[in-house]
């Protein structure tokens, strides 16, 4: 090993160990001819990168083989992109981007009729969206863990919720909350899936109705909508579900209990002082006129309390919609507030369901509710006085456990296998990890809420995901800091950079947290992620049988196998049912007359994994992805005569640009 090496790692001091024993075989000659050969040229290349020790060791951490896969993946929201990005770890590579709220051409998502009968779902009072603001993805749970079957996740623009099943990675549905225009705190899941919780944000009347803002504090309302989720059908059941009416604060994001929380959820809310903005009439800025007051509060929801409320009829309708009115929730004992300092952002439920972690955002600290604590300050009435809108609230100091002061601009908190917590610091770019009291206390070995580490990102953070980390029993190993900015991190590529997910290692107690990867996101802007075992997913590798409907998840009446190709003429309609297979679509020749209505099955007969077929037609924004076994239908009037190639969009074979066939619509 040479002097000026041997020097460096020295100086670098972390990962000595294994650095040495990977560098070293070389002095001992190694078992392995070529080994040593290796080594040499490791040595070369941390000299010519001029990497430091802590870099090899991240790049050891991170690198991945071909054809090694990895250990964990991640759900990522894409933002306003409308879509989910999955990414394995600790890899960091992009798997798959799956289309939800907006047409996605690669998969053929919004190019066919039933995956524009699926976006068609979305539209709100008829008018076609073709964005969505995507948040937060949830993965269904089975005992408050992930189970790896579905994922759920919000627009927050449109107030939607879509599901997406880990069969086929492909979305299902999209439902419109019937009452809100726009929505935040969603998607987040009750322990067994029985609800998909969708937190409202920006108070207006509900039901998409008008009123004047002078109205505010009388017409307009927050909400939560509880949708109940049918695990046999895949589906999101509107006529389960329902919602609760809350007063016109700005509710944020919702977390579920579990463990001894289990049938309870918590949501916080800012702009308790109902500022209804209006800088340009001389009225505080909403900035300022949403953060006067010093607390706000913190929504305690009985759920199964309210899913009995709704069974014996106590609701009013919205909008066709079950919702339960601010007094019934009082009177039922359904809603209860708790002061929260300030603005605060997330809301975070510890593994075993026992606290509830609020982060302040306008305040440095943590504050550490009991679940225990809440119940009895409800048992014993031990309120501090009602909100306008009667709901009691809980004195602060009857159900505070803990304050935990972070830093600047705390926003997000995930928790580990070692008793730690971890909370973003948007404004100081960094994630503190602390530890957690109670029974946590035994799992490490500093004092109970305290800061232990606090390690750089680059650059202001949102929300953090660590492995199955809001779950009840995270793995630890791996936490992804899903940074807003990253300013000088990657090379120029002009004034909209990428945003920069980072992987940290968080095997290691106490201050050894380490900064492994930096993955430039291009599209987004991602808010949440979850990150799940990737041996928990069992997708399909190609669908069950030849002639497969994705949407019903079932075989489709027009699936065909070879030899079934027929085109049949019925008046003005000519329906087509047509296979493909390498390196071919049976039949070759469409032709139709001017104004037929046209209806196009086809069907991808292949077995064999990756075998997919593309489908674009010219003209008619047709183009579609057909996986293997899968069947497909599209449908539209044949209305400009000419010659139109349609062809293959997947290079599937040496034979692919032969895979073709003629449109043709006559005069
Ligand atoms: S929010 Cu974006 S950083 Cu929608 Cu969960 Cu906090
Ligand atoms: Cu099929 Cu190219």
């Amino acid at each position: 090993m040479g002097r000026t090496l041997k020097r460096t790692l020295l100086a670098g001091g972390i990962g000595l160990g294994l650095l040495v024993f990977v560098l070293s075989s070389c002095q001992q000659g190694g078992q392995t001819p070529g080994v040593s050969g290796l080594s040499k040229e490791a040595q070369s290349v941390i000299k010519e990168r001029g990497l430091k020790p802590q870099d090899v060791v991240a790049a050891l951490k991170t690198y991945l083989p071909t054809g090694q896969y990895d250990e964990y993946i991640m759900f990522s929201s894409g933002g306003h992109s409308g879509q989910v990005l999955v990414i394995g770890i600790p890899s960091m590579r992009l798997l798959r981007v799956i289309g939800v709220f907006t047409p996605e051409p690669w998969q053929g998502w919004g190019y066919s009729k039933e995956t524009e009968e699926i976006l068609a779902e979305g539209n709100v009072d008829g008018k076609k969206i073709t964005w969505g603001d995507t948040h937060h993805p949830a993965l269904s749970e089975t005992d408050a863990d992930y189970d790896g079957q579905f994922l759920f996740i919000n627009d927050k623009a449109h107030a939607r919720v879509a599901v997406i099943d880990l069969r086929d990675f492909e979305t299902k549905q999209i439902v419109k909350n019937p009452i809100a225009i726009s929505d935040h705190g969603g998607a987040m899941v009750t322990p067994n899936t029985e609800y998909v919780i969708e937190g409202g944000q920006y108070a207006t009347p509900l039901g998409w109705k008008y009123a004047s803002l002078d109205d505010y504090a009388k017409a307009y309302r927050g909400m939560v909508t509880l949708w109940k989720f049918d695990r046999k059908k895949g589906r999101i059941d509107k006529k389960q579900s329902f919602a609760l009416e809350l007063p016109p604060y700005w509710q944020d994001l919702f977390d579920a209990g579990k463990g001894v929380s289990e049938g309870w959820i918590f949501g916080n809310s800012f702009n308790t002082e109902m500022s209804t903005g209006g800088v340009e009439e001389g009225n505080p800025p909403f900035e300022a006129g949403a953060s006067q007051r010093d607390m706000d509060y913190l929504h305690v929801i009985n759920w199964k309390k309210a899913e009995e409320v709704v069974k014996a009829g106590k609701y009013k309708v919205i909008n066709g919609f079950k919702v339960i009115p601010i007094e019934t929730a009082v009177k039922e004992g359904i809603l209860y507030f708790v002061p929260e300092p300030k603005s605060p952002h997330g809301v975070d439920v510890t593994p075993g369901g026992e606290y509830i972690v609020v982060a302040g955002k306008l305040d440095p600290h943590v504050t550490i509710y009991s679940f225990e604590k809440i119940q009895k300050a409800i048992q014993e009435k031990k309120f501090e006085g009602k909100d306008p809108y009667g709901v009691p609230i809980l004195s602060f100091d009857a159900v505070v456990e803990a304050q935990v002061e972070v830093g600047l601009g705390p926003l997000h908190t995930q928790f580990d296998n070692q008793g730690y917590a971890y909370t973003s610091l948007f404004l100081e770019s960094a994630v503190a990890r602390w530890t957690l009291g109670g029974p946590y206390s035994k799992l490490h070995k500093e004092e109970p809420w305290t800061v232990v580490q606090k390690i750089p990102v680059h650059y202001n953070v949102g929300h953090i995901a660590a492995a199955e980390g809001d779950t009840k029993d995270p793995d630890g190993k791996y936490l992804v800091s899903l940074n807003k900015w990253s300013v000088d991190r990657f090379t120029n590529v002009g004034p909209l950079l990428p945003q920069n997910f980072q992987l940290i290692d968080i095997s290691k107690p106490g201050t050894n947290m380490q900064l492994l990867y930096d993955m430039p996101i291009g599209l987004g802007e991602p808010h949440y992620a979850q990150i799940i075992k990737a041996d928990k997913l069992n997708p399909w590798e190609v669908y069950p049988e030849i002639g497969w409907n994705p949407g019903t998840q079932s075989k489709d009446p027009n699936g065909i196998t070879a030899g079934q190709e027929k085109i049949v003429r019925k008046g003005k309609t000519v329906e087509i049912w047509m296979t493909a297979v390498r390196s071919h679509y049976n039949p070759e020749r469409v032709v139709v007359r001017k104004g037929d209505r046209v209806i196009w099955h086809i069907t991808n007969i292949e077995r064999a994994k990756d075998a997919t077929h593309g489908f674009g037609l010219p003209l008619w924004n047709i183009n579609l992805s057909i996986e293997p076994g899968e069947t497909q239908t599209i449908e539209f009037v044949a209305d400009k005569e000419g010659v139109f190639p349609f062809y293959c969009t997947e290079f599937c074979s040496a034979l692919h640009l032969e895979m073709m066939g003629y449109f043709i619509v006559k005069p």
